[in-house]
């Protein structure tokens, strides 16, 4: 009898699982450990890391050993750690830095939780990254620009007096996978946020953090001289304006002495900057830096320019900066998108990268999903971020990737840092879509060793956010690693970019060609006609392909060595093209978005297998946005081959799923979205 209740106990375990609402993210383990810590200093920082093992740490006795030996400094930078000992006899974390006491504590935890503890430890570890940091987009007033999870965190009417918890448990979350800071609000910045006022507020959030080794930073608005300083112009030569600027510096570091420094969007997308006054880049971000300089602060300039006057926007960024490489101050970093275009779901890398050569650059990616889906689709970022990281620039010679150009490895830059937008809000489980959260994670790990790979970041936040059983990882590991392909397949395969619906971003618009900034429409970036379809920017076009160094200009430019997944991005292609495939290109475009959808249909059945090993809760949230997902792939597919037919004039071929809707319906949907181009 007992047995036979044991076996039915077994068989309907999985049902039992416990409801989960995602709001603990992949900081599920349990509290009730009680291990022995011991610290050779006493500090709120250091306080944190002994309070995380010994609630969590199920191994021998601790030491956490922080060291001041020049070698040892050398060797870990302040962020780095070396773990020796034995698992289940005494462990020895050491440090420089006591940030690196925490990140170590850390990843000890991470090592138990994915159940890839050795017996003997001998790990040494530095990030790839001074500053990793996220970028929020939040408005004052508790929006968030292309946020796809609820309101802001930051609850700005009630601080700095009441704190909500949130604020501490996002801290941790970050600081658990080395994430450093967060540039609080919006890059399109509310002159407000300088306003003593609001200071104090982020005074209060900043106090929340420190313990957690995160630092505040600021997005500004440029012209806040004139709008909250009261002077007639925000002009960078004026005394009177860089008098305020230090003024304003100086009234931050009283009251956040670790303060980070500023982001800045200027000249762009209408924001407020120097060349308003004739002014450059580099005379802008330069007079903010001296302000920052005595305290240790650094202007993040952003590179994201584009006027709607040009022959080509993907041109632009590199036209407008590399005039000025090298005429920066040393504690200014240009901040850059990681394609020359806006995070499409896929692009080649932006040529700024390799190209400026005496000025630091950093990488700029979106966690959060506005092109992809936002926190409807499952789509896990990681690949994509690889891909521009490992992309080779070839600027000395083979080998010079992004990466190694951004993380300081091939010339002297004084800091290297990286970027992610957030994808975080107030809903329960942060991101909106559960495996969302996959993408912060991924992208705090790849900002701490970008060596690892897709596979490996999949598999750990699936261990640590669901379960360890490999009937479950295996498969949905390989879901997440094909999820990126899928969406490039069913949205925007071979090069085609910006085919989005105004606004919102959201649904397909390839016919958009609205009045209004030509580059702001679809047709400006796949012209279509029917002969061809796809944007020229070889050298008999906008010529786009000069910014990028040898080979990489030659391949781009060559229509037979161009890769195919940037086909259209640098060519102009006939219907009748042949493909490497032996396809014609229409024949190829069209399996492109059919095998997109089919991905996604297959995705839905991997799920529903899934189901035992999945709370109910969050395995049917999943399985709903599956759905979405489905029938958006196939409104994408629709929507595009629909409207490129009425060009190629080709059939779709017979073997794939024949349309389900109208094209004259499709040009009639309009999401109730609010947001601009
Ligand atoms: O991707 C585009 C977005 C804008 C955004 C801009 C930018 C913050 O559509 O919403 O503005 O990029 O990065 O500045």
């Amino acid at each position: 009898m007992k047995k036979k209740l044991l076996f039915v106990f077994i068989l309907l375990f999985p049902f039992f699982l416990k409801a989960e609402d995602g709001s603990r993210l992949w900081l599920r383990a349990g509290q009730d450990a009680s291990a022995t810590v011991v610290a050779n200093k006493q500090s709120p920082l250091i306080a944190t890391a002994m309070e995380e093992l010994q609630h969590q740490w199920r191994g021998g006795k601790v030491h956490l050993t922080l060291r001041s030996e020049k070698a040892l400094r050398n060797l870990l930078g302040k962020d780095g750690f070396r773990i020796t000992g034995h698992t289940a006899k005494e462990v020895h974390i050491q440090a420089s830095g006591e940030t690196g006491l925490l990140y170590g504590a850390y990843h000890l935890l991470r090592l138990q939780e994915t159940r890839q503890l050795p017996d003997e430890l001998n790990i040494t570890e530095s990030p790839a990254y001074d500053l990793r940091l996220l970028n929020h987009w939040d408005n004052l007033n508790g929006t968030i620009e292309r946020g796809y999870a609820g309101h802001s965190l930051w609850k700005w009417e009630e601080l700095p007096h009441t704190l909500s918890p949130r604020y501490k448990q996002y801290a941790r979350a970050n600081a658990s996978i080395g994430i450093n800071g967060a540039v609080l609000n919006n890059v399109n910045a509310s002159p407000d946020i300088l306003r003593t006022e609001y200071l104090g507020k982020v005074k209060a959030i900043a106090e929340v953090f420190r313990p957690y080794g995160m630092k505040v930073y600021l997005s500004v608005n440029f012209a806040s001289p004139k709008v909250i300083g009261g002077l007639p112009d925000a002009d960078p030569s004026n005394p009177e304006v860089q008098t305020w600027w230090k003024h304003k510096v100086k009234e931050i570091y009283a009251l956040i002495p670790d303060f980070g420094g500023f982001l800045v969007k200027a000249n762009s997308e209408g924001q407020p900057g120097p060349q308003d006054y004739g002014r450059s880049h580099a005379e802008g971000a330069n007079m903010l830096a001296g302000a920052l300089k005595p305290f240790g602060g650094v202007v993040m300039w952003r590179a994201f320019v584009y006027a709607p006057d040009s022959d080509d926007r993907a041109k632009q960024a590199y036209a407008e900066f590399i005039p000025f490489d090298g005429r920066f101050r040393e504690n200014v970093i240009i901040q850059i998108k990681n394609g020359p275009v806006d995070f499409q779901p896929r692009e080649p890398f932006n040529p700024l990268f390799g190209a400026l050569q005496s000025t630091p650059s950093m990488i700029e990616f979106q966690v959060t999903q506005e092109y992809l889906g936002q926190s409807n689709h499952l789509v896990y970022l990681a690949p994509l971020f690889k891909e521009t990281l490992d992309s080779d620039t070839y600027i000395k010679g083979e080998g010079s990737t992004v990466a190694k150009i951004t993380g300081g490895a091939l010339y002297p830059q004084m800091l290297s840092a990286i970027a992610g937008v957030a994808n975080i809000g107030e809903d329960t489980n942060w991101c909106g879509h559960h495996f969302a959260q996959a993408n912060w994670y991924a992208f705090g790990r790849l900002a701490w060793d970008y060596r690892l790979s897709s596979e490996e970041i999949a598999e750990e936040w699936l261990k640590m956010t669901f379960t360890t059983d490999a009937r479950f990882i295996v498969p949905v590991r390989d879901m997440m690693i094909e999820s990126r392909e899928a969406v490039v397949n069913y949205m925007m395969p071979l090069g085609l970019h910006h085919l989005f619906a105004e606004g919102h971003h959201y649904g397909p618009a390839p016919w958009y060609d609205a009045p209004g900034r030509p580059d702001w429409r679809s047709v400006y970036y796949h012209q279509a006609t029917p002969e061809a379809i796809g944007f020229d920017r070889t050298t008999n076009g906008s010529d786009a392909v000069s910014q990028y160094n040898s080979p990489l200009k030659e391949r781009y430019n060559d229509i037979e060595t161009c890769p195919e997944v940037f086909l259209l991005w640098f060519h102009r292609v006939p219907w009748d093209y042949r493909m490497k495939s032996g396809k014609t290109f229409w024949d190829e475009l069209c399996y492109a978005y059919d095998a997109g959808v089919t991905q996604v249909r297959n995705f839905q059945k991997l799920w529903d297998r899934m189901e035992p090993y999945v709370d109910t809760s969050r395995f049917k949230e999943v399985q709903s946005k599956l759905k979405i997902q489905a029938r958006d792939a196939v409104w994408w597919k629709d929507a595009c081959l629909l409207y490129f037919q009425s060009f190629s004039q080709r059939p779709i071929p017979y073997e794939i799923e024949r349309p389900v809707y109208e094209l004259e319906d499709l040009k009639k949907i309009k999401l109730d979205m609010k947001h601009h181009n």
